[in-house]
């Protein structure tokens, strides 16, 4: 199987190539953004409970996103492998994803990074504010502090993976197309 954490600060570009990539290399796609929005959409228990946190830019507690995250593993059963997108965010997250696949017989194939200086990611972030109708996106100060988050809470796992041998960095500035590129040439050496 094949298992990749697709990293990197909002608005990396994180979504954007994993949708692209799950079709290259036949993988399920699991942005943890995606449930929760589709969550709050629905108005379900976990929305309602996610909604108050992502509206401040702050992330979800990791309690509440690490048993979502097994459940939409454990509905894709017989998946050649997974891409995880906004997953993991902690070391919490990190230690419980590594839980989950080694239970499953697998394991992280790899972490690959998608850099980008912090004021493109505030310009991409604002300008899909204006037309995705995400709250999180509409106002610099909550863009602003999810990229302070990502710092203090995320980027640490950088360094968990780079321990393991699986971090992989790439330059997330160009087109779209430039970097389907560099992360498939990453992906086709694992
Ligand atoms: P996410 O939905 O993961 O949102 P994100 O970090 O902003 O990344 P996204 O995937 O949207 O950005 P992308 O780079 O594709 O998280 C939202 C919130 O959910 C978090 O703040 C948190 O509250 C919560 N959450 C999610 N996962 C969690 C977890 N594990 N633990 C706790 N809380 C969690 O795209 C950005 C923009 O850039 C797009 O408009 C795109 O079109 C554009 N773009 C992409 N590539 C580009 C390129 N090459 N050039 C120019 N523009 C580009």
């Amino acid at each position: 199987m094949t298992n990749l954490v697709l990293f990197g600060p909002p608005g990396a570009g994180k979504g954007t190539q994993a949708t692209i990539l799950k079709d290259k290399y036949n993988l399920i796609h699991i942005s943890t953004g995606d449930v929760f929005r589709f969550n709050i959409k629905n108005e379900t228990e976990l929305g309602i409970s996610a909604k108050a946190f992502m509206d401040k830019g702050q992330l979800v507690p990791d309690e509440v996103t690490i048993k979502m995250l097994n459940a939409e593993v454990d509905k894709n059963e017989g998946a050649e492998g997974f891409i995880f997108d906004g997953f993991p965010r902690t070391e919490a997250q990190a230690e419980a994803l590594a839980a989950l696949l080694e239970q499953k017989g697998t394991e992280v194939s790899a972490m690959i990074a998608l850099e980008v200086d912090d004021e493109i990611l505030v310009e991409r972030l604002l300008e899909r504010g204006k037309t995705s109708g995400r709250p999180d996106d509409a106002d610099e100060k909550v863009v602003r502090n999810r990229i302070s988050v990502y710092y203090e809470e995320t980027a640490i796992l950088k360094e968990y993976y780079k321990k393991q041998g699986k971090y992989y960095g790439v330059n997330g500035v160009g087109s779209i197309e430039e970097i389907t590129q560099r992360l498939s040439d990453v992906i086709d050496k694992l």
